[in-house]
């Protein structure tokens, strides 16, 4: 920090978050503002190859076929519109890792391992075993993020999460019984709000999410391939299901979190 004289005027700017000054913040940074970008991308701007693989209501599920070094690492973006709950709703719950065990029904066991700051936190994650493969386990940063409106400057804010995986020399990948995967995910959030016309005051009834769930996960070592994009397909839906029912379930009592 520069030392100041009576008078003199700070040519930086004090820190805002303790998250600021973490070596992993520049990556951390780089990282959401690309996520971010590429997740506001619709599926018709991202390019062929986008097929819908599942489909409920206002939900749609897109994956594209890749693999690497014979592993499959489909990236899946999905988008789905749910009544009565607000971005920044959906951004907390599925940060904040006390709610953690109630909705991500893969999870065996869950750690934080370092609490850079109210924003950003590191988890080592242990998943249930799919048979026939080994048990899988993830080290990842999290970082949760308000953004500007920029299309609509008196709406809402838009609310993302973004996850990506990380090191730790505590704990090293690959020497338990766990294969360590890699994941980069974004969970952009944007409230849509209709105000009710005789003027009254905004309700659940009044506000809808667009939420746009986007994930590459690379199972890090050897996963048939048939078995992975199964479970995919079977997980991914009722994860997003799930989750979205469990942020209506725990908000319908509170006032609205804009
Ligand atoms: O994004 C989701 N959850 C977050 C909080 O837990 C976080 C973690 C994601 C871990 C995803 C692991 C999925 C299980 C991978 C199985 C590995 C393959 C085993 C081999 C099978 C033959 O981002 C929601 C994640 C929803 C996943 C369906």
């Amino acid at each position: 920090r520069e030392k100041l004289k009576t008078g003199q005027i700070p040519v930086t700017p004090p820190p805002t978050s303790p998250a600021l000054q973490h070596r992993l913040w520049p990556d951390i940074d780089r990282l959401v503002k690309q996520q971010v970008a590429m997740s506001r991308m619709g599926i018709g701007d991202c390019g062929t190859g986008w097929q819908l693989f599942a489909e409920d209501g206002e939900m749609k599920m897109y994956r594209r076929e890749e693999e690497i070094d014979g592993m499959v690492v489909d990236p899946l973006k999905a988008v789905h519109i749910v009544k009565g709950i607000t971005g920044h709703e959906v951004c907390h719950y599925f940060f904040n890792p006390k709610y953690r065990y109630d909705w991500e029904t893969t999870l065996e066991h869950m750690t934080v391992l370092e609490n850079i700051s109210d924003d950003t936190l590191v988890f080592l994650q242990t998943h249930k075993r799919i048979w026939p493969a080994s048990q899988r386990d993830v080290v990842f940063w999290s970082h949760i993020r308000k953004l500007p409106n920029d299309q609509d400057r008196d709406g809402p804010d838009i609310w993302t999460v973004v996850n990506n995986s990380t090191e730790s020399p505590e704990h090293p990948a690959n020497v338990g019984k766990c294969v360590r995967i890699y994941l980069t995910v974004c969970l952009l959030c944007q409230t849509r709000v209709h105000p009710p016309k005789d003027g009254a005051p905004i309700t659940r009834d009044d506000v809808s999410c667009k939420i746009t769930y986007c994930s590459v996960v690379n199972p890090g070592g050897w996963a048939p391939a048939s078995v992975l994009r199964a479970v995919y397909k079977r997980e991914y839906p009722k994860f997003l299901k799930r989750f979205t029912a469990y942020v209506i379930n725990q908000t319908k009592n509170k006032p609205l979190m804009f």
